[in-house]
């Protein structure tokens, strides 16, 4: 197959998750990308070293910034998400924070929403805060509220959408004008979402991040960032973010399970998000539920803006709370059989997990209720089992309670 044909952007997205950026013929015909399991590369000549070293020549010269089976899965993935160039990263936290360092220095801002994953808030409140660097939080479902906290000094707007844990949705288009109305850059978490239903790039930001971990992956068996945006910007994350301040570097075993993951992405997200849209229907009428937040249900209080933005779609996570609170949550968790209390989502297995104790324990108590995120909040990543079987394994925990 010509080389042509394997970077064709016009084709569709499974054809490209499965295809793009990989030729078998370059190969000796392998037709899955081979495992480049090397930290350095032999240099053909002092000369040639030189001047890759310089930038002047293609060419690989050390594995923390570049290897064969990482570059195939960043063409991919920068082709599914619309944008120029990516980079992969050991790690979401290891791209969010290479990003970070590439774009902040001493004295700059950053505007945040204020519903993120733990870690992610942590980083930008506690974090960097060390290196002078203050973070603004916002409610970013009200746009009109940001006019306040975005300034000349706003260097990020960062938010994700649908956001961690309680499934709020965020106007990337209005967010962005905003922000680029100061020239700030506008970063957006797209790990909820996947590009399956949302393309943050088309809608105006200039970096979309994610944790490959989830639905990326879609397996539960590695750890991934991904970083991607235009050509520049990668360059520059890349050449000091990833270079010389975090070093988190995927490896290229990982990049070939996330190759691997690619090629069922679309129909996994599919499958996901269904099941999710009957599971949310299901719950949403049962008595012992006293919320629910689902953004493919009607009653989810950014419906319009969702189906817009999420190829009318809702996703594949669910976050309720149950009459009786923390403790019948608690107790709920245990009667679960099939469903597996774990962090982490988007793998083949369902997860529940209870952000107050668990992904945001590293939030004060204060700004979780502030977020929208209550003691007794649950958060279950639809996994791809029989959705009867799904549904009679949290009948039963209901029942027993
Ligand atoms: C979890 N999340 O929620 P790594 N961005 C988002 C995330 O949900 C996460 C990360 C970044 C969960 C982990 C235990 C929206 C993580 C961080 O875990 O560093 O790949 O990604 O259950």
């Amino acid at each position: 197959m010509s080389r042509d044909v394997r970077r064709n952007r016009a084709q569709g997205f499974a054809t490209r998750a499965i295809h793009l950026g990989y030729d078998p013929a370059e190969h000796d015909g392998a037709l899955t990308p081979p495992i480049y399991m090397t930290s350095t590369y032999a240099l053909e000549s002092a000369e040639q070293g030189a001047a890759i070293f310089r930038g002047e020549e293609p060419g690989y010269v050390y594995g923390r910034t570049k290897n064969p089976t990482q570059a195939i899965l960043e063409e991919r993935l920068a082709s599914l998400e619309g944008a120029e160039a990516g980079m992969t990263a050991a790690s979401g936290m290891g791209a969010i924070s290479s990003v970070m360092l590439t774009l902040l220095s001493p004295g700059d801002e950053v505007v945040i929403d204020h519903t993120l994953y733990g870690n992610t808030f942590a980083l930008f409140t506690q974090g960097l805060t060390k290196l002078g660097i203050t973070a603004r939080p916002a409610d970013f479902t009200r746009p009109e509220t940001l006019a306040d906290k975005i300034s000349e000094r706003t260097k990020v707007v960062f938010f994700e959408t649908p956001a961690n844990p309680n499934l709020r949705v965020i106007d990337i288009a209005e967010v962005s004008r905003l922000a680029h109305r100061v020239g700030a850059k506008v970063v957006v978490d797209n790990t909820f979402a996947t590009p399956v239903l949302q393309r943050p790039i088309e809608f105006g930001a200039d970096i979309v991040v994610h944790s490959g971990t989830k639905y990326l992956g879609g397996h539960g068996d590695l750890l991934a960032g991904i970083v991607v945006g235009s050509a520049d910007m990668v360059k520059q994350v890349r050449g000091s973010g990833l270079r010389w301040m975090t070093g988190a570097t995927l490896s290229p075993f990982n990049c070939f399970l996330m190759l691997r993951g690619l090629k069922t992405l679309e129909v996994r997200v599919e499958r996901h998000a269904a099941s999710a849209l009957k599971v949310a229907r299901e719950l949403e009428r049962h008595p012992r539920i006293a919320s629910i937040s689902y953004p493919g249900l009607e009653s989810f209080p950014q419906f319009d803006l969702a189906q817009r933005q999420m190829a009318g779609s809702g996703g594949g996570l669910i976050s309720f709370e149950l009459d009786g609170g923390l403790e019948t949550g608690m107790a709920f968790m245990n009667h679960l059989s099939l469903i597996t209390r774990a962090v982490s989502l988007g793998d083949a297995e369902t997860l529940i997990q209870h952000p107050a104790s668990m992904t945001h324990a590293v939030v004060s108590r204060d700004d979780r209720l502030r977020h929208g995120i209550s003691d007794g909040l649950l958060r279950l990543s639809i996994g791809l089992e029989n959705v009867d079987d799904i549904l009679d394994d949290l009948d039963q925990a209901l029942s027993a309670l």
